[in-house]
């Protein structure tokens, strides 16, 4: 389809670029306030941004109109964390209006290439979870999903991660020091949260007295659809205090007292927990989660009541889903608001609570599941304490009811956690409040079933599911790779960015060579403008023909950079051992944040600092190898990086990774993955075939049986001398000359501390399979068909599929009709 023709018909007025370019200069002058003689880029940044948002204003009034005159089912996304990224370019790509905006732009001599890059990035998020939200938003939109996301406006985002002496220092991201013309502040919406106090008993009633009171002010952005007209709201909740200032304290020449207890109060958003799987067990985080929580459902309750009268159709309008168990104080919160405020009876209340909400579970690991003291609980949410006690209680009845009064079973299902510090546990809250549990990855999901909620899952084995994660085609293809983008429209079309199966149809060009020269042009070019960000910002040459080998993603041990780097240490001693033998050059890219406080995550940083390096200044090694870590990885980063990837490490333990995402981008860019069968690896294994896949390592059940059977991690040191070689290095300071025994604990973990992870269970089976990625890249062709094959596998890991079963098999919501002033979009 003609891309013009399109664009035109989809909306000509979108399309002018004399109105453009008055609409910016008008907000420039009149919003911004700046002449533009004087105007800064970012002032013209922000002038864009703002008429640019004006075009979705319309389709975003048109869309909530439509919403209510159909009294369509809303579904609710609650999540702590939407890691969005940027916003100029998605929005442009939502309107079709890239080619206008950069027109009007340069007729008003500004270049738009560098204005996208002064946006700071919406980093409200820490990973996987955070970001698979923000595809979520997207692809209800796109669908037509009547969605709200509802979270937390952090005044500081994710950590800025700073590397100074190859070690992390984080900086705080301030992201809002030049404001942020995409959000509605929304004074008029402000809802009362309370915290503390009391319960009292008043006749037949509970009240819930002397509390400490914070506002939550409501912050909109619109999340645009793609190829629709349709929006949706992302509500961000930021604290305000109740009185501006105490006025007693002031009055008594207290004035910083006075303001004190407002910035006290104000503290609940002002910053995200940059803890990424483990609970740290903090007052302010639980604070946190119930301001959010509680503001979203009195938010959606009175907007429920505006229309309705009663709750019997609650379940029928109102989906509420929980982005793991983060949010899950809003089921107390719901059970609080329909018994305490509108009269409902108890048990009447729960059996709505349970056909509104449902759950997904994001980790097995231990350390990640929340439980929070009772006594935490009964201090800061003294009704929500009782509530949940009801709850359980009657749950435990019902159940000695069916089996029999069995103490070991009730120990184990109960929401209490009786062993030492009495804590509330929030996943059995969740799934017993939930009429739909899921895992993100086939795999993950039968795990669930199996450890976890093993309990649960005989009780209630109609509520557990699989949702195998997506992500969206539109930020990761369209937008971060234009390149590949522009050779699918040619190839098959401009459909895929709406349904990404579509992709399937790239595989009947798979034997014409000038599509495979072209395919590697373009990666060839990704690769190039990774190795220009690398060289200015790193000061390192990357040669855009070796193989570019990336692992991006949090750093942490069940995620294994170690492994790489023990793949890594070894390859540069096999180097320096056969200078002269055919080696493919090979540049290995790292890139992560580390939690704060996680003390060998962060060494592990440093290693691969310190082993970049020795390597990159060794001169017997040349452009053999190249180690980079960039500094600072965001979804930004993640755009430039990821299209430049020949080769993906997806190397967890296997039954650790939930599903990874990032596994996907990889591979929808052409990235051939070297992985274990872990997570969503299997089903990109299902989808691209055996052969276009570097699968190695235990299985899961390998991993169990090895464990069950006292694993001895020594014993493989000990057997495998090119392992021994590259941990004695780490050991003995080759990478640390100037303190030897920097890395002893890393070696200590691996070698006599148990090695948890089991990286030395799998290193040989990696290092072979390492060795079958350079023989196939020596052979570019054969290289290139199984990266199209790649790509042509990867229509499933749409989050646009995954939506679509969410909404059909768990929300039970329609798409919303809007009125036909546009022709329906499918240019499939
Ligand atoms: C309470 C501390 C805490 C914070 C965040 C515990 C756990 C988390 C998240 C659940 C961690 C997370 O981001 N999980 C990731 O979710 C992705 C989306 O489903 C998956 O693709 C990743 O495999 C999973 O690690």
């Amino acid at each position: 389809m003609d891309l013009s023709q399109f664009e035109h018909q989809y909306d000509p007025a979108l399309r002018d670029v004399a109105a453009l370019k008055r609409a910016i200069s008008n907000k420039l002058m009149y919003t911004v306030g700046k002449d533009p003689v004087s105007a800064r880029p970012e002032d013209w940044l922000h002038a864009t941004a703002y008429a640019v948002r004006d075009r979705l204003v319309e389709r975003w009034m048109k869309t909530t109109r439509a919403q209510y005159a159909q009294d369509v089912k809303r579904v609710y996304y609650l999540s702590m964390e939407f890691l969005i990224g940027r916003t100029f370019s998605n929005a442009l790509l939502a309107l079709e209006m890239m080619p206008t905006v950069r027109q009007a732009l340069a007729e008003l001599d500004v270049d738009m290439t560098g204005l996208v890059d002064l946006e700071p990035d919406a980093a409200l998020g820490n990973g996987g979870l955070g970001r698979l939200a923000a595809c979520f938003l997207d692809s209800m939109a796109t669908l037509g999903i009547p969605g709200f996301g509802y979270g937390i406006r952090y005044e500081y985002g994710m950590f800025r991660q700073q590397i100074i002496d190859g070690r992390q220092v984080e900086a705080p991201d301030y992201w809002l020091t030049h404001g942020n013309p995409w959000e509605f502040p929304r004074p008029e919406v402000q809802y009362r949260v309370r915290f503390g106090g009391h319960v009292e008993q008043q006749g037949e009633k509970l009240r819930w007295v002397g509390t400490d009171d914070v506002l939550a002010m409501a912050y909109d952005t619109i999340i645009p659809g793609y190829g629709t007209e349709a929006t949706n709201t992302l509500r961000l909740w930021s604290a305000k205090a109740t009185e501006e200032i105490d006025l007693r304290a002031f009055n008594q020449g207290n004035y910083f007292g006075a303001v004190e207890s407002k910035n006290h109060s104000e503290n609940v958003s002002r910053v995200l927990y940059p803890d990424d799987s483990t609970l740290s067990g903090r007052e302010l985080r639980l604070r946190q989660e119930y301001f959010f929580v509680s503001a979203s459902l009195q938010d959606l309750l009175r907007r429920y009541l505006r229309t309705h009268t009663g709750f019997e159709q609650l379940p029928e309008k109102v989906s509420i889903h929980l982005n793991d168990t983060h949010p899950v104080l809003a089921i107390p919160e719901l059970m609080r608001l329909l018994v305490d405020e509108h009269g409902q009876d108890f048990d009447h209340a729960w059996a709505l609570v349970q056909r509104v909400f449902s759950y997904t579970n994001h980790t097995l690991m231990h350390e990640a599941l929340e439980t929070w003291p009772v006594d935490m609980l009964g201090r800061v949410l003294p009704r929500h304490l009782r509530i949940i006690f009801d709850i359980n209680a009657r749950f435990l009845r019902v159940v000695t009811d069916k089996l029999g009064h069995d103490i070991g079973l009730m120990q184990r299902l109960s929401l209490v956690d009786e062993h030492g510090e009495r804590r509330v546990r929030m996943a059995y809250l969740a799934v017993l409040a939930s009429h739909s549990v899921n895992g993100v990855s086939e795999l993950h999901s039968e795990l669930m079933k199996q450890s976890i909620f093993a309990d649960f899952a005989r009780l209630f084995p109609e509520r557990f599911n699989n949702k195998t994660n997506g992500v969206t085609p539109r930020r990761w293809l369209s937008q971060a790779n234009p390149g590949l983008a522009a050779l699918l429209d040619e190839r098959i079309g401009r459909g895929w960015r709406r349904n990404l199966d579509q992709l399937a149809g790239l595989r009947s060009s798979l034997d014409d060579a000038a599509f495979r020269g072209a395919f590697r042009r373009v990666k060839r070019e990704n690769k190039e403008r990774l190795a220009q960000y690398v060289q200015q910002h790193l000061g390192v040459t990357l040669n855009p023909d070796a193989l570019f080998d990336v692992q991006v993603k949090r750093i942490h041990e069940y995620k294994r950079q170690l492994l790489n780097v023990l793949h890594v240490v070894t390859r540069y001693q096999s180097i320096l051992a056969e200078p002269q033998a055919d080696w493919v050059p090979r540049v290995v890219v790292f890139s992560g944040k580390a939690a704060s406080a996680y003390h060998m995550a962060k060494l592990v940083i440093k290693l691969i600092n310190d082993v970049a390096r020795t390597v990159n200044n060794d001169p017997r090694v040349g452009d053999r190898l190249k180690v980079v870590f960039i500094p600072n990885y965001s979804v930004s980063l993640a755009e430039l990086i990821i299209p430049a990837a020949d080769l993906s490490e997806q190397i967890s333990t296997a039954g650790t990774e939930a599903s990874g995402t990032g596994n996907m981008k990889l591979s929808l860019g052409g990235a051939l993955t070297i992985g274990t069968l872990d997570g969503a690896n299997v089903e990109i294994l299902q989808n691209v075939g055996a052969d276009n896949i570097f699968i190695f390592g235990n299985t899961t059940e390998q991993v169990a049986d090895i464990r069950a059977s006292g694993y001895q991690p020594r014993a493989i040191y000990e057997g495998n001398p090119a392992l021994r070689a590259a941990l004695d290095a780490i050991r003995d300071g080759l990478f640390s000359p100037e303190e030897p025994g920097r890395f002893q604990q890393i070696y200590d973990v691996l070698v006599n501390w148990g090695d948890h992870y089991l990286l030395l269970a799998d290193y040989e089976s990696y290092v072979e399979t390492q060795q079958r990625v350079d023989a196939l890249y020596r052979d570019a062709d054969a290289w290139t068909r199984k990266a199209l094959l790649n790509v042509a596998g990867m229509g499933p890991f749409s989050s646009d599929r995954t939506i679509a079963q969410y909404a059909q098999e768990i929300w039970r919501a329609r798409p919303v009709q809007l009125p036909p002033n546009m022709p329906p979009l499918d240019p499939a």
